[in-house]
């Protein structure tokens, strides 16, 4: 006779075997710490990428948003400053060019990658939050809502989107074909197919804001760049003196 976990064992098997089926939940993850790394503590952190190995950031707060490029952890080699009162969100290198965007001044900055020098700006619909572009080039945008919205990296229009079912999604990293998403005012990082929109996994990084240790209900995890050519992801926070260098791993 079956026992009601072999049957269980089996249907899971079969259903895992269809084609179209989502991928097997991994169970929740957390983040183990590799290492940590001086982060100025006045950047409200609304973007961040490698683009090799310089690290590029995009800060928030009218008349204080910047762009930063430079090493990770040290002090950056180029700045450019957004005049006031543009709020500065998230940003994403493209080779030569990179996109940065803004929260509600309704513009995408298009910037010379080395320079940072503003070359022209794309009027959008809606809230900028958190932006990366596949290897395609294509990009992906969140702007709070629960959807992600793809857009071409040339003229900046929309594409397509896809339902992701989770709310306030904010700063993005781009990683095949996934999509990791901060949600704002947690400390969760969704792993998304960026095709589907399907959550493939959930990943706790509350052992970092503990770390932190602020209480400025504004201080929040924002902030996921994956280091090229390894497994691991920089995390930091909006105002948060550290980042942290981690690794994905299965919650025990
Ligand atoms: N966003 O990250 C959700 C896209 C924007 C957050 C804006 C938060 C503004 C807080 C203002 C605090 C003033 C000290
Ligand atoms: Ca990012």
């Amino acid at each position: 006779m079956r026992t009601p976990i072999l049957t269980t064992l089996l249907l899971a098997a079969a259903l895992g075997g269809c084609a179209g089926a989502p991928a097997p939940d991994p169970g929740p993850l957390t983040v183990q710490v590799v290492g940590t790394l001086p982060h100025d503590s006045a950047a409200f952190t609304e973007g961040l990428e490698f683009s090799g190995d310089t690290l590029y950031e995009s800060t928030g707060l009218a008349g204080r948003s910047t762009l930063t490029a430079g090493p990770a952890g040290g002090p950056p080699h180029t700045k450019a400053t957004l005049p006031s009162p543009l709020f500065g969100e998230g940003v994403t290198v493209l080779g030569p060019t990179l996109w940065q965007l803004t929260w509600q001044d309704g513009v995408a900055i298009e910037r010379d990658s080395q320079t940072l020098a503003e070359l022209r700006r794309v009027p959008f619909q809606g809230e900028g939050w958190g932006l990366c572009h596949q290897a395609d080039g294509r990009l992906v945008m969140s702007d709070g809502s629960s959807r992600l919205t793809f857009r071409d990296p040339k003229t900046f229009a929309v594409t397509g989107s896809v339902d992701v079912g989770y709310d306030q999604l904010n700063e993005l990293e781009c990683v095949g074909g996934d999509v990791y998403a901060n949600v704002w005012h947690t400390d969760t990082i969704l792993r998304i197919d960026a095709a589907s929109g399907h959550v493939t996994a959930t990943i706790d990084a509350g052992q970092l804001r503990a770390q932190v240790n602020t209480t400025d209900p504004e201080a929040v995890l924002n902030g996921i760049a994956a280091v090229p050519g390894t497994d691991e992801f920089l995390l930091t926070g909006k105002e948060w003196p550290v980042t942290f260098r981690v690794r994905f791993v299965p919650k025990t």
